[in-house]
């Protein structure tokens, strides 16, 4: 672990820096304005100025300790020629997946493609307003990137029987996933992340072949980050055994869920942790909002912990109530 400027990723338990996951986004109207007028959400991703400029919103009104470069996990189907659309009330909608056209693709042509996203990483990097904040570059797993390939949408509600049918798809997948992700993080830190995160959304999904989908693709990752000299934290969202995750794919940080119990993740890991609560605390008031952020501090205050949630900022949530949470972990 290199630590870099005032890097939220250290082992220093007297300081407790705060980012959410998803802060640049849906819950702040100067977002919603922009998104009225840029109906194309990978459009959107690949216009560096407006990108940056969303990055930066949330670090205009609130104190973070980081921001999150704007983009999504799903530039990299976009990247290796898939088709991919958001559309509204429905979420993302995946083309095609042509696996001997994906084979056809190479590092220049995957970076030629995402140029502006790293575009944007520069521009915002060389921000005055980050001199002594983290910017996060983020790539999805491999096992929820060939989720969403595989299965053309969101799985939110489940995956289909067939899914596993052909193992060997899945199986090509994982490889040349890998092979992407990893060139979209060196890209990423070449441009002026110092910190990575990745996020394994859909992690809870898998019961079998953990290993082969999660533990072994991620640690590869994994080493890949740390040989760049950059922290690396692993959100494998619902994954029941955390211990067992850390112990194989050795994070820097390890962001939890709002599922597990955190006492016994702080008395079970010793690595650094990130996040935990409920983002619906946010939806409540104030007094329950500082009861269920002050639980997670205390049960951490001894262990190296960045606060976050147990997944992304909700579109309904007040900024008040950000406001009001970024203030409250400052002030403990
Ligand atoms: O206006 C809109 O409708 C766009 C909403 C939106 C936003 C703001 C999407 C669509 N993506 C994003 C940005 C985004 N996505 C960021 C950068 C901003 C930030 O974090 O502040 C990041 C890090 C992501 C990551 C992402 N995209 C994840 C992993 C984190 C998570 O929430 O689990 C996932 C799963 C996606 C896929 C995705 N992108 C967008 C949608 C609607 C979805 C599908 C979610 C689902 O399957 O239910």
């Amino acid at each position: 672990m290199t630590p870099i400027k005032n890097c939220i990723v250290n082992k220093d338990t007297t300081k407790k820096p705060i980012w959410l996951m998803r802060q640049a986004g849906r819950y702040l109207p100067e977002f919603r304005e922009i998104r009225k007028k840029n109906l194309n959400f990978i459009k959107l991703c690949l216009n560096e100025n407006l990108s940056s400029e969303i990055t930066l919103q949330p670090i205009k009104r609130f104190d973070f300790d980081a921001a999150i470069i704007f983009s999504d996990i799903l530039m990299i189907p976009f990247a290796i020629n898939q088709d991919v659309k958001f559309e509204k009330g429905f979420g993302p909608k995946l083309g095609n997946l042509d696996i001997n056209e994906i084979q056809k693709i190479n590092e220049e042509d995957f970076t030629n493609k995402l140029k502006s996203v790293y575009k944007a990483i520069a521009l915002t990097s060389e921000n005055n307003i980050l001199k002594n904040k983290d910017l996060i570059g983020f790539v999805g797993a491999p096992w929820t990137i060939i989720v969403y390939m595989v299965n053309k949408m969101s799985p939110k509600n489940g995956l289909p029987e067939n899914f596993f049918n052909d193992i060997s798809l899945l199986n090509d997948l994982i490889i040349i996933v890998e092979k992407f992700i990893k060139i979209h993080i060196k890209n990423q830190i070449n441009a002026g992340a110092n910190v990575i995160q990745i996020f394994d959304s859909w992690a809870g999904l898998l019961e079998n072949k953990i290993p082969d989908y999660i533990y072994n693709p991620t640690l590869n990752i994994v080493e890949y980050v740390k040989k760049l000299g950059v922290p690396v934290i692993c959100f494998p969202r619902g994954i029941r055994d955390y211990k067992n995750y850390c112990d194989i794919v050795k994070p820097d940080v390890v962001n939890i869920d709002y599922n597990v119990d955190p006492i016994s993740i702080q008395k079970g890991i010793n690595i650094p942790i990130q996040g935990g609560m409920d983002p619906k605390t946010l939806l409540t008031d104030k007094e329950n909002l500082k009861k269920e952020a002050k639980r997670y501090l205390d049960i951490f205050k001894d262990h190296p912990y960045i606060f976050n949630l147990g997944h992304g900022v909700l579109p309904e949530t007040d900024p008040k109530m950000v406001d009001y949470l970024v203030k409250m972990v400052k002030d403990y």
